[in-house]
């Protein structure tokens, strides 16, 4: 084929986040692509947000695993898939099934989720499968099954559209559903209201009605107190309750012991008792509610607890499963519900299906498997805690990087270094501390390049369809995970000839043996010719065997999934926190995500675009607790837990609840010095749920001296000394680095320096003065790296060196003012990275509206800036309404 031949587009669906997004894929021939939204998918409609309009950046096959390795040296497919089968034997012949274990992914597409599950819970005798879903989604997982007897969302993405009231709660969904929330806008455009719940004032909460910064751990006070209110004033829908539920009685009771009356409830949550009011006022006010949950509420010590807390006030109120308005969990992975569907958790055993006797012998009998797991395996952290102990000796980690992601991350990364047998499938040649406690590393077919489906917040099935063929000698994760089951004796019942027949296989196990008692029933998907498969549209679930569409809304007639097919109403437990401060960690560290990266940026951090939205690891200080532990705005601190520390640029801000601290999980080793923040997390977790509590975590903190700060630009990556406190940027031709110090700026110039190889730089220029010193070097006539140091850090300066980093040429009077820092025409920082779409910073914004653009319309008709993605008009308003300009 012609390198340059027009390829057609690819219909498939965005990898990130769990709005599941269509996206139309144009390759170039080259190995890039144009990138577009799929007007035709019904989650999106055509829109996109930044990091999946971005997903053209991620396809670099530069940073990429092309070969397998087995103990660090290139080895043949042949030989890494032995090592790994023999590798899982020795393990089940010297010490039994429960020495072994797989971690898994919501990243995963369901074909590869589900050969893993079958290996495992059928042919290893196993249910050591747990997935990174325990991090997520377990809290709602759990909370769905007490209540409705399955892990069953009942609502669809229409129901946003239809909502009078949306209520957030522990949702960032400006930054971490942005397509989604563009659609909550567009119902507030015609007089919805949006109520946010969030100890932060994020740039969600900035928007809203009403923002309840409500005490950390206390969500389920303020739902015990609406469940108490919806039947003081009469909001109780008896005909639904008497009808379809059971537990009233007990769930009422527990809730008038949390929350006995309106101001108790109010000081306990720390609101405002007219907050309070008006959010219960709206709440049984408003027929068509949405309320929506997410990390806030899951991952904590308090959970299950939350989740029971808002489905119980739904029920209470009939409100579920009705045009308009349910209890809504957003999803954060791709596929975290695909893998819930597969029983990609330990405490379940596939196809919504559990451990009893009864079922484990009918999935046996299905699967025809020699070996059943026959009652739960460990879930994410205890498994990591068997290994610590040596109890869990083989292990096999797919598209996830527990290294970084678990709580006591150093601790789960020399616990790694504990297996006999560690096999790792990724992508990334930069995930941090897991490739290189490695016996074997198996290199994955990524997005693009995969075949398979996912299931996104609202039960709906997308394809991810394949434009490329993958890099080197990646393959599909489902394929190694078959591979192995054939070197260990199961070659028939993995003899799959394309993901379109495992999936079969999947749709006829939800179907089998169902009749009508699990409600994940796809069997109407069980015969799918391969291409049909191939052409599937998106499609919700349950889809039964004869039906010819899938339902988009359950429950509003009951049909719950418990034997007697009433929901339950759950008493829960008197909210705590997990851990309360103390004088020795006197703060609770709350940990979370910025707009433009996801996870441990293996994908977005190679993308100049995303890059400059927030350039580096950081801190959000509360003034008070700013002044208390002397901080300044800038500045550096070091925060530090029993478990671990690390070391995050300040931000102080009015938006941080006093008393809480906030960190964004995404700077790993790989692409920061000391900001792995998942190291400080403890291993606290949900009683029933088992899902880790890693927003409330107390923390001590202090100020940490710099003398020095600066950055360098280079064409290449650079490998930088261990002792130095950096983030990495990916800037167009190269990456970028921001670096702070306690040396001198001489010093540390000196120093970097020799590190990097610029002592013979053509280019040096001191300012003792100023105590500024840069040294760059050339090559064929453009910039090849740029060193400077200073007292202070210079943004505009390093804007500049970016820029001159994607020069095809510096000339003569580039020279010149290359190593001033300053441009010809003087300049000031265009500051952060606003709109990512059309490259708007702040200053162009601010500028924009001291001229007289006063909403986010004005500023977009003269900057473009929001006007494609729409990710940054949230932020767009927070800086028009900063300058004093009450947005429209
Ligand atoms: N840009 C981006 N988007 C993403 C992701 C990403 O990495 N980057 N990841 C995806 C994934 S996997 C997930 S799970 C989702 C997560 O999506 P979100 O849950 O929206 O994101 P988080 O930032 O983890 O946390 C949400 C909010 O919970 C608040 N919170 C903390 N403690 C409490 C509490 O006690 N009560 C309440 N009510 N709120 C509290 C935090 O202040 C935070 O603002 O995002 C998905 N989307
Ligand atoms: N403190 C704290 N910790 C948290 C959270 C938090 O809010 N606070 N959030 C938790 C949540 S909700 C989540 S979802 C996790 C996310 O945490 P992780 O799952 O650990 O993070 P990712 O960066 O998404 O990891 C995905 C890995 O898979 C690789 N990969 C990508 N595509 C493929 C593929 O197709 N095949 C294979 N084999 N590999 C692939 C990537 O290179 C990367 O190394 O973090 C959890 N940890
Ligand atoms: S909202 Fe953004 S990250 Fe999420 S699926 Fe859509 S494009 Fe992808
Ligand atoms: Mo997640």
């Amino acid at each position: 084929m012609n390198a340059h031949a027009p390829s057609p587009t690819v219909r498939t669906i965005c990898p990130y986040c769990g709005v599941g997004c269509g996206v139309l894929v144009t390759p170039d021939g080259a190995g890039g692509a144009a990138v577009a939204g799929d007007p035709g998918h019904p989650a999106n409609a055509g829109r996109l947000c930044v990091k999946g309009a971005a997903l053209g950046e991620t396809l670099a096959t530069g940073g990429r695993l092309l070969h397998p390795t087995i103990h660090g040296v290139r080895s043949t497919w042949n030989r890494a898939l032995d090592a790994v089968a023999d590798g899982f034997r020795r393990t089940l012949e010297t010490h039994g099934p429960e020495a072994v274990a797989l971690y898994l992914s919501g990243q995963l597409l369901t074909e590869d989720y589900y050969v893993a599950n079958k290996l495992m819970k059928g042919f290893l005798g196993s249910a050591n499968v747990d997935t990174n879903s325990r991090l997520c989604m377990a809290s709602s997982v759990a909370g769905h099954r007490r209540a409705f007897g399955s892990d069953t969302v009942p609502g669809c993405y229409e129901d946003l559209d239809e909502a009078d009231l949306i209520v957030l709660v522990g949702s960032n969904a400006a930054w971490c559903h942005p397509v989604l929330f563009q659609r909550m806008e567009k119902a507030r455009g015609r007089g919805a209201r949006l109520v946010v719940v969030d100890p932060r004032r994020t740039v969600t909460a900035e928007g809203a009605d009403l923002h309840l910064a409500l005490a950390p751990g206390t969500d389920s006070v303020l739902f015990a107190r609406l469940l108490v209110e919806i039947v003081e004033r009469g909001a109780l829908d008896r005909d639904f309750v008497a009808r379809h539920t059971a537990g009233l009685d007990e769930a009422l009771a527990a809730a008038r012991a949390i929350a006995p009356d309106a101001a108790s409830a109010a000081a306990r949550c720390g609101l405002e008792g007219e907050a309070l009011v008006a959010f219960l006022d709206w709440w049984i006010g408003t027929p068509r509610v949405v309320t929506c949950f997410s990390q806030g509420v899951n991952q904590s010590a308090q959970g299950t607890d939350k989740v029971n807390a808002i489905l119980n006030a739904h029920l209470a109120t009939g409100r579920i499963g009705r045009p308009g308005c349910g209890p809504f969990s957003l999803t954060g992975q791709p596929n975290a519900m695909g893998g819930r569907e597969v029983g990609g958790l330990a405490n379940q055993l596939a196809a919504h299906m559990g451990f009893s006797p009864e079922e484990v012998e009918r999935v046996g009998r299905f699967w025809q498997a020699p070996r059943m797991a026959r009652h739960e395996g460990r879930k994410a952290v205890a498994m990591f805690e068997a290994v610590e102990r040596g109890e869990i000796r083989a292990l096999w980690i797919l598209s996830t990087n527990p290294a970084v992601s678990l709580p006591r991350a150093d601790a789960m990364r020399a616990a790694l270094k504990r297996l006999d047998f560690l096999a790792v499938s990724d992508i990334s040649a930069h995930a941090d501390g897991i490739l290189d406690a490695a016996t074997v590393v198996l290199p994955a077919a990524a997005w693009g390049e995969k075949d398979g489906t996912v299931t996104n917040s609202e039960r709906r099935i997308s394809r991810q369809r394949p434009f490329r063929p993958p890099p080197g000698e990646a393959r599909p994760d489902w394929w190694q995970l078959a591979e192995v089951a054939r070197r260990l004796g199961h070659g028939e019942a993995f003899a799959y000839a394309g993901p379109a027949a495992v999936f079969r296989e999947h749709a006829a196990l939800s179907a089998f043996e169902n009749e009508g008692r699990r409600a994940f029933d796809i069997g109407g998907l069980a015969e799918l010719t391969d291409e049909a498969y191939d052409r599937l549209e998106p499609v919700q679930w349950p889809l039964r065997r004869g039906e010819a569409e899938g339902r988009r809304r359950l429950f509003a007639e009951g049909g719950f999934t418990h034997a007697d097919g009433r929901a339950r109403f759950v008493a829960i437990a008197v909210p705590a926190l997990a851990a309360m401060p103390s004088p020795d960690y006197p703060l609770l560290l709350n940990t979370g995500r910025v707009r433009d990266h996801w996870h441990t940026m293996t994908r977005t951090g190679l993308s100049p675009r995303l890059a400059r939205h927030r350039g580096a690891p950081f801190l959000e200080v509360h003034p008070a607790d700013a002044a208390r532990f002397g901080l300044v705005d800038g500045g550096f601190a070091a925060v530090r837990s029993p478990h671990g520390e690390v070391q995050l640029k300040v931000v102080v801000t009015e938006g941080q609840r006093p008393g809480s601290l906030f960190a964004p999980i995404h700077w790993t080793d790989a692409t920061a010095g000391r900001a792995r923040v998942g190291a400080l997390v403890h291993a606290i977790t949900d009683p029933v749920s088992g899902q880790p509590d890693s927003k409330a975590v107390p923390v001590a903190v202090r100020p940490c001296a710099v003398a020095a700060q600066g950055y360098i630009v280079s064409r290449r990556r650079l490998s930088l000394p261990a002792w130095l406190g950096h983030a990495r940027m990916a800037v167009a031709g190269g990456e970028a680095v921001t670096f702070a110090s306690v040396r001198d700026p001489a010093a540390l110039h000196a120093l970097l320096s020799n590190w990097l190889g610029l002592e013979a730089a053509p280019l040096v220029r001191s300012d003792r003065r100023a105590g500024t010193h840069r040294s760059a070097s050339l090559s064929g006539g453009r910039l090849d790296m740029l060193l400077a140091t200073a007292p202070e850090s210079d943004e505009a300066a390093l804007d500049r060196a970016i820029a001159l980093l994607g020069e095809e040429r510096i000339d003569l009077a580039t020279r010149r003012y290359l190593l001033a820092g300053r441009g010809p025409a003087g300049d000031r920082s265009a500051g952060p990275l606003v709109c990512a779409c059309f490259g708007v910073h702040r200053a162009a914004i601010e500028a924009a509206v001291g001229d007289g653009a006063s909403n986010v319309e004005a500023v977009g008709a003269r900057l473009r800036a929001g006007t494609n993605c729409g990710s940054c008009r949230p932020e767009i308003r927070r800086l028009i309404e900063a300058m004093g300009i009450p947005a429209a």
